[in-house]
């Protein structure tokens, strides 16, 4: 029995029919988490588990042929699986605050999590015992820097919706290098990086709509907010440029020729309630013309705002165009044709589908903004993502049928014209409510329609019953046939919104760190000015009360057995892995002083606190790295003042 029918059925008995939900009742069913009402799970036949699983079996041993990066919504760190086989390999901390490795807390990621933040919002995180770095972050769209087109293994950029901003993470180590806050805009959601010729830019969007400046002095005046588009130089991590525009900024993509980037909007009413938000029948796309606003910027027209280039690409501008699609678009989705871009519907059940190559002309004013629309086609409820295959066919995400339908561009752009036929390829079902889904290679023209994950955001029946809290569950699609089979169950916690689908030879990480790495410039610094060579010397230097102590490791011992300090001392540990051998890691915990960090091969880590415990306090390595790993320890004696 199909999972659709018993939605079908249970709408019926919750008095809703679907054709309803197209209307206003859609709306109301979304926000009042529609998702209740969904039925329960299908039975995949035997036969088809046994095919599947040969498929996407990855043997004891054997590796995997993609790597995905995935984001993980409000748990602020990024994730790093391997597919087909959907094993998680490694998180990666970046907004979050990470127990294990010390993120958050090492001198080295202090800095990072601190230095591009703007000066009120240090201000701001030294009062009220806030710590001086944020310690949350809601990332959602990771995705990788880009030469010609295509993944170039560099960089990944993500963003950080809950404090408004961008951070990067460093491909050859796989860890977060740059941290910036976007100034102007209010909590960063899209992001997409430039495609052509390279990143180039980060294109982020400020969601939601605020005062600019954001001081107090304008406060219940909604007419008065704005919200800011941002453009961000990825090798330096500045801004760059940054445009004004009417209504919100969700999502955001940029095409393949360098010369435009597509933002969607879906509070055009600019409304500050669910209401007003959502009351009128259109809102639009933002078409923002690259080569324009840098030709403005460099001539002075703007306006420079907390030391950016702000530009005003409201209504009317020159910068930017705005094209009307059915009210309240969530995904922009540029396909690998490098002709189409994708105005996901939400609200709407259908996608429309954008040609860029009409834009310079919309530009030009020589045709109308829906002109550069074409095709339309209606898919189902609740279009809110959509992937590609690289020959032609489009897989969308539908949030309210609990599907995925798959459909050919070319013949939605022929019904569109009149032509009587049907895009439509095939339905599948998932479980429950995607969002997000992504297929390998799918947003670079290597596209190459074998993998499509569908990210849904419940998992419901699908598990063991873990309690009211229940993990979000992606499902691994075959998209290589005419239809498309889900092979594969995934659970996951806390959410992942978006992941990309990197072939396994774009990536080559390294497997030690380079001594004397950019990471941690500033103790290799100081260890120069305090005559200390980093992986050979172990030592205490005293400056006034602060205590600087340098030691390294070899498994199974620190260089130090112990040290001494004065109770009240700010004592700053720097500890060298001089390890060279692969996935040997050593850590430093202080126990009961809330010390703990990770110190990869070949690597320096440092960490600061004040010694204010007097007492006899033990040190350990926290990785298992050796028979005698619980042998690997030393003693802090903290003399009473
Ligand atoms: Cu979750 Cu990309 Cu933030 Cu859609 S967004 S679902
Ligand atoms: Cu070093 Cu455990």
């Amino acid at each position: 029995m199909s999972n659709k029918k018993n939605d079908s059925e249970e709408l019926e008995a919750a008095g809703l029919d679907r054709r309803q939900l197209l209307g206003g009742s859609v709306k109301l069913a979304a926000m009042a988490g529609f998702a209740g009402l969904v039925g329960t799970g299908v039975m995949t036949p035997e036969a088809a588990v046994a095919a599947a699983k040969s498929k996407v079996e990855v043997a004891p041993g054997d590796l995997d042929e993609y790597y995905g990066f995935w984001s993980s919504g409000q748990a602020g760190e990024m994730r790093i699986l391997g597919l087909p086989s959907m094993r998680e390999l490694m998180r990666v901390p970046v907004f979050n605050r990470c127990s294990a490795s010390g993120w958050g807390q090492t001198n080295e990621s202090r800095k990072i999590l601190r230095d591009g933040l703007l000066p009120e919002t240090k201000k701001f995180l030294d009062t009220g015992g806030r710590g001086g770095v944020w310690t949350n972050g809601d990332l959602h769209h990771p995705h990788m820097s880009f030469t010609d087109g295509t993944y170039d293994g560099r960089y990944i950029f993500m963003n950080d919706k809950a404090n408004t901003r961008v951070a990067r993470v460093r491909c050859d180590v796989m860890k977060c290098d740059k941290i910036i806050e976007i100034p102007n805009a209010a909590d960063i959601h899209g992001l997409r990086p430039q495609k052509y010729p390279r990143t180039g830019y980060i294109f982020a969007n400020g969601e939601h709509r605020v005062p600019i400046p954001n001081d107090g002095s304008i406060l219940d005046e909604p007419e008065k907010y704005h919200a800011i588009f941002t453009a961000i130089d990825g090798d330096e991590m500045e801004v760059s440029w940054q445009v004004m525009v009417d209504g919100n900024l969700d999502n955001v993509d940029a095409d393949y020729q360098g010369l435009y980037a597509v933002a969607s909007c879906y509070n055009s009413e600019e409304g500050v309630n669910l209401t007003g938000m959502t009351s009128a029948e259109r809102d639009w796309a933002v078409v923002f013309d690259i080569k324009a606003i840098e030709k403005g910027v460099k001539k002075g027209d703007f306006q420079k705002i907390n030391g950016v280039p702000v530009l005003d690409g409201r209504k009317g501008s020159k910068y930017t165009r705005y094209i009307p699609v059915p009210n309240s678009p969530h995904g922009v989705n540029t396909a690998p044709d490098g002709k189409h871009i994708m105005i996901n519907g939400k609200l709407s059940p259908t996608v429309t589908v954008l040609d860029v190559r009409r834009l310079p002309k919309l530009f030009k004013n020589k045709i109308k903004p829906r002109d550069v629309v074409v095709a339309e086609p209606e898919l189902g409820l609740g279009p809110l993502h959509t992937a590609f295959d690289g020959k032609g066919n489009a897989y969308t995400t539908l949030f309210l049928d609990s599907q995925v339908v798959s459909w050919n561009i070319d013949k939605a752009i022929a019904a569109y014209k009149g032509k009587k036929v049907n895009p439509i390829i095939d339905k599948v079902d998932v479980q429950y409510q995607p969002g997000h889904n992504h297929s390998s290679m799918g947003e670079t023209k290597d596209a190459d329609g074998k993998w499509l994950v569908s990210l849904n955001k419940f998992s419901k029946d699908r598990y063991i019953n873990v309690g009211p809290m229940k993990p979000e569950n992606e499902q691994l699609i075959d998209i290589t046939g005419k239809k498309m089979k889900v092979l594969h169950d995934g659970p996951t916690y806390a959410e992942p919104h978006d992941c990309i689908i990197v072939r396994a030879d774009v990536v080559n990480p390294d497997s030690l760190w380079t001594k004397g790495d950019r990471m941690w410039a500033d103790v290799s610094a100081q260890a120069k000015k305090d005559g200390v060579k980093l992986t050979e010397d172990s030592k205490i230097i005293r400056d006034g009360n602060k205590v600087r102590v340098y030691m390294w490791s070899v498994a199974p011992s620190f260089s130090m057995e112990k040290f001494t300090v004065k109770q009240g001392d700010e004592v700053t540990i720097i500890v060298s892995n001089n390890d060279a051998i692969d996935d040997l890691a050593h850590g430093f915990t202080l126990a009961n002083y809330g010390v703990a960090i990770e110190v990869g091969p070949q690597a320096t880590s440092s960490v600061t606190f004040t010694a204010d415990r007097p007492g006899v306090h033990w040190f350990y390595c926290q990785w298992f790295c050796h028979a005698l790993h619980m042998e690997m320890r030393g003693r802090m004696l903290v003399e009473p003042a």
